[in-house]
């Protein structure tokens, strides 16, 4: 066989530019592909949520490949170790309920397992903005090449239409705050705002982290360390296991309010 150049550019443009399209009417999207967006998107594509992720980095997994400190490792408690064994991620354990796992293993897994069960993940695209439609829902995002942003290139975005937003930005909350700042104190939380993470504090910011997944606005949903971030609650370092329960809550969330919303 013959290699065309022109060929390769052609399968690249046309396959990615379908893909794409097909993302501007979604029912969930999210903004990171960090542990909790890749994990959430996992759930919903395998419920038959149409789901697409839109991380501004290269690369995925937010922060989960550098481990704690660049010691490429992960920590998570018996809870998250059965989202693990549900991925097929090895674990060990290290002692009685604390198991560790190779983080580049988990963040491959996650995204494989995510992309696999349906679900579209475009890197190298930020999340510049919301749609507000009428009462003021969030009915969308408003994106832009990470390369223009970072050039300070003055481009326009495009928009892509979704029944449901989750912000899983970690700890910039970049939706939430979005939100806060175009609309105003809005968020449910006790200042309206985005209240700011914690000092770090494992024990809770893990538990807190479970409880603060939820809807914050009409259209808008927090999972991850955006969750701690928006509600004021601790960080936790590099145990993982709450970021990979919390996507999983998001995405039965995410799945009842898309369903209600396709039912009305
Ligand atoms: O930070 P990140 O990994 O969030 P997470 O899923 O997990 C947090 C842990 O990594 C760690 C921790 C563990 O205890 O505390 O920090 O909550 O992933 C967030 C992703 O969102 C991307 C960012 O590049 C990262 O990959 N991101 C941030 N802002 C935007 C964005 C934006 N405006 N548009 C698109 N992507």
């Amino acid at each position: 066989m013959q290699i065309d150049d022109i060929t390769i550019s052609k399968a690249i443009t046309e396959s990615f530019m379908k893909s794409f399209i097909d993302a501007m009417e979604v029912d969930v999207a999210i903004a990171g592909a960090g542990p909790s967006g890749m994990t959430a998107a996992y759930y919903l594509a395998k419920m038959g949520v149409k789901t697409a992720i839109f991380e501004r980095n290269l690369r995925v997994g937010g922060g989960m490949p550098g481990g704690g400190m660049m010691f490429n490792r992960i920590v998570v408690q018996d809870e998250g170790k059965n989202i693990l064994d549900e991925f097929e991620v090895q674990t060990t354990e290290y002692q009685k309920g604390y198991h560790i796992a190779d983080s580049l293993e988990t963040v491959s897994t996650i995204c494989s397992k995510a992309i696999k069960a349906g679900a579209k993940i475009f890197n190298l695209i930020g999340v510049e903005d919301v749609l507000i439609r009428e009462d003021d829902r969030i009915a969308g995002l408003v994106l832009n090449w990470s390369a223009a942003s970072l050039a300070k290139l003055h481009v326009d975005p495009l928009s892509i239409r979704s029944k449901m937003v989750i912000d899983a930005t970690g700890h910039e909350s970049d939706i939430c705050r979005i939100v806060e700042r175009k609309i105003g104190a809005v968020l449910q939380t006790k200042t309206g705002g985005v209240m700011g993470e914690k000092s770090m504090w494992a024990e809770v910011g893990e538990k807190m982290l479970i409880e603060n997944t939820k809807e914050v606005y009409p259209g808008l949903m927090v999972a991850g360390m955006a969750a701690n971030a928006v509600f004021g609650s601790p960080r936790m370092g590099a145990i993982f296991g709450g970021m990979l329960l919390s996507g999983k809550k998001a995405a039965d969330i995410a799945a009842q309010i898309v369903s209600k919303a396709t039912a009305s």
